[in-house]
């Protein structure tokens, strides 16, 4: 039996019971008050909301009926010197003191504290996965590995109402319903990509970026740091990269680029939030910032610009021997090479992804390697052969775009698919893992429909729930799924400029790309997920996010 009300109603209907005199009706209400104290508080309607409303769609929730509530004195444990427990319950408190205003403490140790951190042997949970318990009194988190303590930090965040977000004191109760969830992904790879390249943004922005693919539980931060238009990360052997080549971007605009101490403080920033980041260098075509910078790399042979790359801005910029190229701040495609002839294309590409290597903890470099309309095919699979073996040669393992299918490429190398079937299935017969971000369903930088002012549509329009409703296990036919890694929905930035710009394509967007990645197929519902999704709307308004209003989601 379940109840409503607090202890203080619980103790007035004792009393009033006791001060009627007949012996059978105080036994009747000794009895009576044993089940009113066993009975527990029923959880709002917003906490049962939200427990319905998690997304990712977690692999098992049930829901018990009772309320945890954070009181200001709660106490987060983790086990015993455990360093990275302890990284993850100050991320958990610092969240929850802005809003509440309470104290919130940090113990190591204290099974009996209000929230548990805890490492354990469990199987069934994997790399990532994790147990939520809340009961009335006490919130478990259980995991194999840090990870899946942080991802089980982050669905506790959304438990709690959205006000919960709020960086201002907002008045309580701060409840969670009961129950238990048990979650974990089913695929490794989640990602999204971002193009500092076209548009530059600087750190605070890529820090957001991280903030909100993180909370949806994805684990991989893709960034473009090279392209026609601009290089943004400091190469200290090639300083002028940077210095020259990041000087401005689409449009014209003054570009920007990290330092090496900035790409480090992300790198870092993504760690902390079970993120890992895989820098791309666009080769052998994409390259005019880094052949504008340096003349050296110019010269040699190239094949005519044909097709629709076609692009009288373009012309005249294929490089004269020893010369830089101009800047560019259009949005052709295809239309710049380095030149296979020349040594110095090589020494270029492994110094710079040798000091790219060495600031980059997580196992991948990406080449790029697409678009490279203007370079002989033979060329282009000698240099995705040499790529290769430069990047083994830093201990790095090599991720492209499909193209470099073309290329001897083998199970040590991981496809990127975009467009092209024919190189993605050539991709995997060699045996190379594929990351699926078919641009038709996931390209962030699609409009979502022919009224939307932002981004392209050359690949598709994507609303919310094209962006949906497809399988990462069924897209690419003919395809073993053991050697599917996962998805990841790019940000190319031609037309994007601003934070708000980033979030008006990801929102509702790149929740949809989380699930996909996250959820198994059986959990992956439309109806259901434009109901939550319509609940989070919500949320990104408390936390400043200006998102699209789909009409194909049912807004709160
Ligand atoms: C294709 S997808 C590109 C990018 C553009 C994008 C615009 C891919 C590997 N290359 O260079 O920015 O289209 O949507």
């Amino acid at each position: 039996m379940c109840c409503e009300g607090g202890n203080a109603d619980r103790l007035s209907l004792l009393f009033l019971i006791l001060a009627m005199s007949s012996r059978l009706l105080k036994v009747l209400s000794v009895f009576l008050f044993i089940t009113l104290l066993s009975c527990q508080q029923e959880p709002s309607p917003d906490a049962v909301k939200s427990f319905e409303s998690i997304i990712p769609n977690p692999a098992s929730a049930q829901m018990e009926g009772g309320v945890f509530t954070l009181e200001t004195e709660s106490i987060i444990s983790v086990d015993p010197g455990h360093k990275e427990a302890m990284a993850i319950a100050t991320l958990l408190a610092e969240k929850l003191r802005s809003a509440t205003g309470y104290e919130i403490k940090l113990e190591e140790g204290n099974i009996d504290a209000d929230f548990v951190l805890a490492i354990v042997t469990d199987p069934t949970l994997g790399e990532e996965g994790y147990e939520l318990k809340v009961t009335s009194e006490q919130v478990t988190i259980s995991a194999n590995k840090p990870a899946g303590l942080f991802y089980g930090t982050q669905t506790l965040r959304q438990l709690f109402s959205d006000k919960i977000e709020n960086s201002v004191f907002q008045q309580g109760p701060w409840e969670v319903a009961t129950g238990v969830i048990k979650d974990l992904p089913s695929y490794s790879w989640r990602g999204s990509m971002l193009d500092v390249a076209r548009h530059f943004f600087g750190v605070e922005d890529v820090k957001k970026y991280i903030d909100y693919i993180s909370f949806y539980k994805m684990n991989i931060l893709h960034l473009h740091l090279s392209d026609d238009q601009g290089w943004r990360i400091e190469i200290k052997s090639w300083p002028n990269l940077a210095k020259h080549g990041g000087s401005t971007q689409v449009g014209g605009g003054k570009g920007g680029y990290y330092t090496q101490e900035q790409y480090r403080d992300i790198v870092a920033y993504a760690a902390a939030r079970y993120v890992t980041v895989i820098p791309e260098i666009d080769l052998p075509g994409h390259i005019n910032s880094a052949l504008a910078s340096y003349g050296e790399l110019n010269g040699g042979t190239v094949v005519p610009i044909e097709g629709r790359y076609t692009d009288t801005s373009t012309q005249g910029m294929l490089g004269e021997r020893s010369k830089p190229t101009e800047l560019y701040t259009g949005i052709q495609v295809g239309w710049s090479t380095l030149r296979v002839e020349k040594e110095e294309s090589f020494k270029f590409v492994s110094d710079v992804l040798g000091e790219l290597a060495a600031i980059t903890p997580g196992p991948y470099l990406h080449i790029g390697g697409d678009e490279a309309h203007v370079t002989a095919k033979k060329d282009y699979i000698t240099f995705i052969n040499r790529f290769k073996d430069i990047v083994k040669g830093h201990n790095k393992m090599m991720v492209g775009w499909e193209e470099i299918a073309q290329g001897e490429i083998d199970s040590t190398i991981v496809a990127q698919y975009w467009a092209n079937e024919k190189y993605a299935r050539m991709a995997a017969d060699k045996g190379a893992k594929i990351i699926m971000s078919p641009s038709k369903k996931v390209y962030l930088d699609m409009k979502y429909d022919s009224t939307t002012k932002l981004g392209l549509n050359w690949a598709n329009y994507i609303e919310t729930d094209t962006a949906y409703n497809w399988d990462p296990a069924t897209c690419l036919s003919d395809v073993d799924t053991r050697q599917i890694l996962g998805v990841e929905a790019p940000l190319w930035s031609e037309t994007v400029v601003t934070l708000d710009d980033i979030e008006f394509l990801l929102f509702p967007r790149i929740t949809a790309v989380a699930e996909i990645g996250w959820t198994p197929a059986a959990g992956r519902n439309w109806d259901s997920y434009k109901i939550r999704t319509g609940r989070h709307g919500k949320r990104w308004k408390v936390m400043g996010i200006d998102f699209y209003a789909s009409p194909r989601i049912p807004w709160e």
